[in-house]
């Protein structure tokens, strides 16, 4: 038998040594928080993140245990922690990482959050869930960059200590995803929707519908994508989500505190539909199934009764699956549409919409139409009429200038992916503007927020969407969360630059543009 002996003494000696380490000096104002924090102030120490740390919530706040689990999943697979999480009297009070929803923060808004950090604990505070979570996402970008490998890694885990107080200029800061041009499965979606997450990004426009595809299932109308979802631009098998995998979108969204705002794109853009349908068609004769990139040429006809009928069908099997307050009904480019039955149309879908307990929002082009003040006017293409239409109608504004937010603009003449209609668009062109002041005649009250859309004409796996999305998005996150005054492209890129081993940790297929000091 072998002779045993205790560790016991040798392991007190070790836990003494590692309670009593002095903390690391490290300075939080040099972090590359992105977007900027709206306050900041440095305290020169640090917390250490240890496999015996804990995370603190208060007994009474069940529904924080969600993000806390989040964090806990989160910095898992690269420490090699299960830090264990309990629910106690006072939270704040433990050495350790306390998660607490505080009623007397309502000034933060939803999402705003307050992160006290010491050498003894993290604290981090908000008025909401959704608060805690955009929190939940600065401590991850106050870890070393390394916390994002799905690999162990060696080495310690401190945060810089000081306090941040933090919250959005800008309720609505989303992205937008064309499943139609090329269809992009749920596990691609997922990780569109856990990258816009890191940047505290709240809005996931899905662009469901169009010439090339219908990728929605609609149960009372089956051939749209048994039939019009079974192809895609050059001629691909196209794919679409059956309602039971967009509800799991819509799921796993809601867990990041972000809104699936499901687009239906007509009267326009629709010749998926008017393939799978022949009544839908003025002529009453089916169309062939389109792989190409025109745009403009198909309509549904607004003079036929069996049209409504049709959208309502659609509109509330959407709705229901729909926790949202808005549906997107395109409305762009219809070109061949007249334009009384265009303003005809735009008029009856309102209500549709509104009749099933939903807000309208459009593309600008929309502002035709005699709108809702509750209705949304997304800008997107350089006629600024149509935004200062809408807003003549006392319709507030989503901003998504083609110019200045279209993510699949090439970035220079030699990008390999991506359109230049709009020009093309570098990182610094794409993060250095102002919202408010980007059309004449639309300012701050007018603006519900920004969205960064990527149309997917060019874009075909999800390494393609990565690289003309990264960079760029972190621009656009900033331009919607951090206020404009707070900022400038010279600060900005060094911040950026900073981002290039979390990108590598990441697994991102980033554009590594040589405006930017990548370190
Ligand atoms: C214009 S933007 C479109 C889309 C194209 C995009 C390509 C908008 C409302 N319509 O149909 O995919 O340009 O950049």
């Amino acid at each position: 038998m072998m002779k045993s002996f205790s560790l016991g003494p040798l392991f007190l000696i070790v836990v003494m040594f590692v309670s009593c380490k002095t903390p690391t000096p490290k300075d939080l104002s040099k972090e590359s928080l992105i977007p900027k924090p709206t306050k900041l102030v440095a305290t020169g120490s640090s917390f250490d993140w240890t496999a015996k740390t804990k995370i603190y919530l208060s007994a009474e706040q069940d529904d924080v245990k969600a993000i806390a689990d989040y964090l806990v999943d989160f910095i898992a697979p690269a420490t090699g922690f299960k830090t264990e999480v309990k629910a106690v009297k006072k939270p704040a009070s433990k050495r350790g990482i306390a998660l607490l929803l505080n009623k007397e923060l309502k000034a933060l808004g939803e999402e705003g959050y307050n992160l006290n950090i010491t050498d003894k604990r993290v604290v981090l505070e908000a008025y909401q869930l959704a608060g805690l979570f955009r929190g939940v996402q600065t401590i991850r970008q106050l870890l070393p960059a390394r916390i994002e490998s799905k690999d162990l890694q060696m080495g310690s885990w401190e945060i810089a200590s000081g306090t941040i107080e933090d919250a959005p200029d800008y309720g609505y800061r989303g992205a937008m995803l064309d499943v139609v041009r090329h269809f992009f499965d749920v596990t691609d979606v997922k990780r569109f929707i856990d990258l816009i997450a890191a940047y505290k990004m709240n809005v996931l426009h899905l662009h469901l519908t169009d010439d090339q595809g219908w990728r929605i299932e609609i149960k009372s109308w089956p051939n749209l994508t048994k039939h019009g979802g079974s192809t895609q631009v050059d001629g691909g098998k196209g794919g679409f989500y059956t309602q039971e995998e967009y509800t799991e979108l819509v799921k796993y969204a809601q867990d990041r505190f972000i809104t699936i705002i499901p687009e239906i794109d007509m009267p326009g853009h629709t010749n998926a539909a008017l393939a799978s349908y022949a009544e839908l068609n003025a002529d009453g004769k089916a169309r062939d199934l389109y792989t190409g990139t025109n745009v403009g040429f198909s309509t549904l006809d607004a003079n036929k009764e069996i049209t409504y009928k049709f959208i309502d069908d659609v509109i509330r099997e959407l709705v229901a699956l729909t926790p949202g307050e808005y549906i997107h009904i395109g409305g762009d480019e219809s070109n061949a549409t007249k334009k009384k039955d265009y303003i005809k149309f735009i008029n009856r879908v309102q209500d549709i919409v509104n009749s099933h307990g939903k807000k309208m929002m459009g593309w600008a082009d929309i502002s035709a139409a005699n709108l809702k003040e509750n209705t949304i006017a997304q800008f997107w293409h350089t006629r600024t009429k149509t935004a200062t239409d809408a807003v003549n109608q006392n319709v507030k504004i989503l901003m998504s200038p083609a110019k200045r937010a279209y993510m699949d603009m090439q970035y220079d003449s030699i990008c390999p992916l991506g359109l230049h209609w709009a020009g093309y668009l570098e990182v610094d062109k794409a993060y250095d503007w102002n919202l408010e002041t980007n059309v004449e005649g639309i300012s701050r009250e007018n603006i519900i927020g920004i969205e960064a859309p990527l149309w997917s004409e060019t874009v075909e796996t999800i390494d393609d969407i990565e690289y003309l999305v990264f960079p760029r998005l972190l621009g656009y996150a900033e331009l919607g969360w951090s206020k404009h005054t707070n900022k400038s492209w010279e600060e900005y890129k060094l911040r950026l630059g900073k981002q290039k081993t979390r990108f590598e940790h990441m697994g991102i297929n980033y554009y590594p543009s040589a405006l930017v000091p990548w370190e």
